[in-house]
């Protein structure tokens, strides 16, 4: 131990001269290889921001001016999320005594004010441009489909809830709006237009995704969607459009009303 001190000690002594002899050269080069170092990282980390902060905003309207760079980093999760995910693989259920007597209301833009059923119906905009209508009692004669689940809320609750109603995927089948399955999106729309969504085709055709006209047995009051809502458990509460007025297919995404304002357009689950 105390030999391996005096040697350490010596060569401290010593390594000062060694250094001071090529210190003026070396030190020139290091700072002239720090400097350009330095300003060729800053060069290129300006760069970067400048590619990025004057790249393209991707498609308007779809993804609230998100650059597209970033819009193509989200797409990558999106992608990944939508090779994921499998139509047998259902969402956690619960028994319906678990299920929310006191059922949380939460925001209600394109259902405010006054509401008459007697206006109501449901319009579908056909793939040849035809639109049909449907009232409640065409859509109750559809096979019923009852489930109870974990609604979340990106705002960060979530609560386990009993909604009823026709699948999706029934009410296309039933209806003979076979080719529309085939399109790639789904928009939904409340009948003033003020809120709206798009979904994806695997998604909306989810077999628990319903078009719900109940909520704990019975009709849905009217600041939950009354007389039609959807209820997709595979995305967040943004997507669980109430008050459905009409249902248009496409091959490129539908306006979303939350992603126009920045939330992610699939906002899967
Ligand atoms: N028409 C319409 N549908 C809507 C909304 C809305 O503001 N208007 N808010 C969404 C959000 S953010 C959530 S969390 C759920 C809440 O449904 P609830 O009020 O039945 O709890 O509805 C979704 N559907
Ligand atoms: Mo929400």
């Amino acid at each position: 131990m105390k030999k391996k001190i005096k040697i350490k000690s010596e060569h401290f002594k010593e390594a000062p001269l060694v250094e001071r002899e090529v210190s003026n050269k070396q030190l020139n080069r290091r700072n002239f290889i720090a400097f350009g170092a330095f300003t060729g990282l800053s060069a290129l980390a300006y760069g970067g921001w400048r590619a990025l902060y004057t790249s393209l905003v991707e498609v308007p309207g779809i993804s609230k001016n998100a650059r597209a760079p970033l819009r193509r980093a989200l797409n990558q999760n999106e992608l990944f999320m939508r090779r994921l995910f499998n139509r047998n693989q259902l969402v956690k259920t619960y028994p319906v005594s678990m299920a929310a007597k006191n059922v949380r209301q939460n925001s209600d833009i394109g259902i405010e004010g006054a509401f008459n059923p007697a206006d109501w119906k449901l319009s579908v905009k056909k793939k040849n441009g035809e639109t049909i209508t449907f009232t409640m009692d065409d859509i109750k004669k559809l096979p019923k489909t009852d489930i109870v689940f974990d609604f979340k809320c990106v705002e960060g609750w979530d609560q386990i809830q009993h909604w009823g109603g026709v699948t999706f995927i029934d009410f296309l089948d039933h209806l003979g709006l076979h080719s529309e399955a085939t399109a790639e999106y789904v928009g939904m729309m409340t009948p003033d237009k003020q809120y709206y969504v798009g979904i994806d085709m695997p998604s909306a055709i989810h077999p628990q995704t319903i078009l719900a006209y109940e909520m704990n047995g019975k009709p849905m009051p009217v600041d939950h969607g009354y007389p039609l809502r959807l209820i997709i458990p595979v995305k967040y509460g943004i997507k669980n459009l109430k008050r459905i007025g009409t249902i248009t297919f496409a091959n490129t995404r539908p306006p979303d009303y939350w992603a126009e304002r920045g939330y992610d357009y699939y906002s899967g689950l």
